[in-house]
């Protein structure tokens, strides 16, 4: 049995931040895809209060929620440190992920769900949050100073997701002028192998969230 494997799925950027955390520490995994449109027993008996991927399996314990897999990882593997050593600065880092999560992704992904008079105002909503972090990010190569680590991985879907929901959901979520330190980030990330190797392909993602959005204006169409 491998010491280490990951319930996820290619196209979840929750998924992919643990790949990376995984791969930055040279740590072997094996990894188990997931349909979370058709969920395994695997995956309900591992997480059975959120029945979401990705779980990391670790000599057959569970642990589940990305951002808390991270810090797991991190402790568990102590080469390349992710989170910071200065507890004020583990606390920032810890507050700025949990924000990005609940706030920056869902408010992009909210804005690419409005529609009409509403969708104006979720994408300046999604840029406000944005920018925001944007602050944090001035005047360093990545968040945690030179070296990457836990809140670059958190943020680290803004390299390619977040481009994919501004073009599904018509709009200009991740605009340069409005976040530019964010762009800048971005190029310095996305060109760690580690990083680049572990994107899928943009057309499965474009194909992924076009679904995605269908479903959930069709469960919204139902529900008036
Ligand atoms: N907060 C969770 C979010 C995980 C999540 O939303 N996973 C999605 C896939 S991207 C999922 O499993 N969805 C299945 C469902 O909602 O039933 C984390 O960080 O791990």
């Amino acid at each position: 049995m491998a010491e280490v494997k990951i319930i996820g799925s290619a196209a979840s950027l929750f998924s992919v931040r643990v790949e990376w955390a995984l791969k930055l520490k040279g740590i072997e995994y094996e990894y188990i895809p997931e349909d979370v449109r058709n969920k395994s027993e695997l995956l309900l008996k591992s997480n059975p209060v959120h029945k979401k991927i990705p779980v990391l399996l670790h000599h057959g314990k569970a642990i589940s929620e990305s951002l808390l897999i991270l810090e797991y990882i991190d402790e568990t593997w102590k080469d390349n440190p992710l989170m910071p050593e200065d507890p004020y600065n583990r606390a920032m880092a810890r507050f700025w992920a949990k924000f990005l999560d609940e706030k920056g992704l869902l408010g992009a992904w909210e804005a690419c769900q409005a529609e009409g008079e509403e969708k104006e105002k979720a994408v300046e909503a999604a840029i406000q949050n944005l920018a925001l972090l944007d602050k944090e990010i001035q005047g360093k190569k990545f968040f945690g100073g030179d070296e990457i680590g836990y809140l670059d991985l958190a943020a680290g879907w803004m390299c390619h997701w977040l481009s994919v929901l501004d073009e599904v959901g018509e709009m200009k979520v991740f605009d340069k002028d409005r976040v530019p330190s964010l762009h800048e980030w971005v190029q310095d990330f996305v060109h760690i192998p580690v990083i680049k190797e572990s994107l899928p392909p943009r057309e499965d993602l474009v194909n992924y969230f076009k679904g995605s959005l269908s479903y959930v204006r069709s469960l919204a169409a139902n529900k008036q």
